[in-house]
């Protein structure tokens, strides 16, 4: 029989929760024919991301998936056999009562935040017994290395971006109103949260020797932008050349879209963990702008991730990776100008690096298949 998942998502803030939420959900459905349903208590995010979505219906199937508005109070309704619980959000209490009467009882998984720092693979498949309640909850590590959960990726992805690149990706420019790069021309998409090193990338792209474009999805860095243009608003579609800098606004594009930016750009600023490993799975150069925590606990997770991600790399470039991506976030090290001259002149090494990394992210497994093994194992 076609096994049950309930996957719970609590939006706490920007598009990462729902989006890791909704590529999980869509991942069971589509590969491993399973019944999945999503709970988000923010409908209007999800929309952002996917813009199918229904924000008033209490209930709706996308993709498959059948998507349940979380509302509190919660109705009850009978538990999937396997309930995940996606970044410690707290399970609606009626629900959890409800799983510890089943029998047999859910496997309740807590699906984390994605790190690459080595005290993951140790906590990965953890059981933390209820205190109250007789269930189990077993914490699942994403992670870059094979003792871990792994990492989200489609079973296609290879086959929908070189499809892409083959025949779409032309197309995808001429939406934009531009033609394909001139050579020498540095396609970038910016994808970040606020950032006091912006204005001085943009001043250094501006003054970069080559054609630069800067494709923006619109969003939280759209002010700064304003600021640094002295203009008085932007907006998707608006264009300002500064220099050798084209800047261009975007909309805001499904998921699956923002894929297409991200295979198709030469080199991709992206920010929190989804973003993060799309545009490691690309192929192409990444600058991750982590997102923030208190008390800097975000460098660890970034200087985690560049020692991994650096280490198949020679000292120069793996050095100039480092300075872009640390000073990015605020971190101490050169001004942004040297940084990006550094980036500059590694530029072939760091794109040659790019192109096989994904072969090192496959050892660490695929998330979705990971997690389905993982469930059938408890279930036992
Ligand atoms: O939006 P984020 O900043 O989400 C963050 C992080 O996940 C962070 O770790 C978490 O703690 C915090 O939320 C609460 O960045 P992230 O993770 O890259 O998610 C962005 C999602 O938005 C991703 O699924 C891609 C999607 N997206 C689109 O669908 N269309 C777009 O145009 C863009 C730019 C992004």
């Amino acid at each position: 029989m076609q096994k049950s998942w309930d996957i719970f998502c609590n939006v706490i803030d920007n598009f990462g929760d729902i989006g890791i939420a909704w590529r999980l959900a869509r991942g069971l459905v589509r590969e491993h024919d399973l019944a999945a349903r999503l709970w988000v208590d923010d409908l209007r995010a999800f929309q952002r991301i996917w813009p199918a979505v229904d924000v008033n219906a209490d209930q709706q199937i996308c993709e498959g998936v059948v998507i349940c508005a979380w509302r509190t109070p919660f109705s009850l309704v009978e538990p999937a056999q396997v309930v995940v619980e996606a970044f410690g959000c707290a399970l609606p209490e009626s629900y959890l009562t409800a799983m510890s009467e089943q029998s047999p009882r859910p496997v309740w998984i807590n699906l984390e935040y994605l790190s690459a720092e080595p005290w993951v693979a140790g906590h990965h498949g953890l059981p933390s017994p209820h205190p109250r309640l007789p269930l189990t909850k077993y914490f699942f590590f994403p992670g870059y290395t094979p003792d871990t959960g792994g990492l989200l990726v489609e079973a296609d992805f290879d086959d929908q971006r070189t499809a892409f690149l083959k025949s779409g990706v032309t197309d995808y420019w001429r939406g934009f109103g531009l033609n394909a790069p001139q050579a020498d021309e540095l396609r970038v998409s910016l994808f970040a949260y606020e950032n006091p090193a912006l204005p001085g990338l943009l001043d250094a792209w501006a003054g970069d020797a080559h054609a630069m474009t800067c494709l923006v999805p619109e969003g939280r860095v759209i002010p700064q932008l304003v600021a640094w243009l002295d203009v008085h608003t932007l907006a998707a579609g608006d264009v300002h050349q500064r220099g050798a800098l084209r800047l261009q606004v975007l909309p805001f594009s499904d998921q699956d879209t923002y894929d297409h930016l991200l295979w198709a750009c030469d080199l991709n600023f992206v920010r929190g963990e989804d973003s993060c490993v799309r545009a490691q799975w690309a192929s192409h150069p990444l600058v991750w702008q982590a997102y923030p925590q208190a008390g800097q606990a975000h460098w660890d997770k970034l200087n985690a991730l560049l020692a991994h991600y650096t280490a198949p790399m020679d000292a120069t470039a793996a050095q100039a990776v480092k300075h872009m991506w640390q000073v990015w976030n605020g971190m101490p090290g050169p001004d942004m100008a040297v940084c990006w001259a550094e980036w500059r002149a590694q530029q072939g090494a760091i794109e040659s690096h790019a192109g096989v990394w994904p072969d090192h992210l496959r050892l660490a497994g695929k998330l979705t298949g990971k997690l389905v093994e993982f469930a059938e194992n408890t279930l036992k």
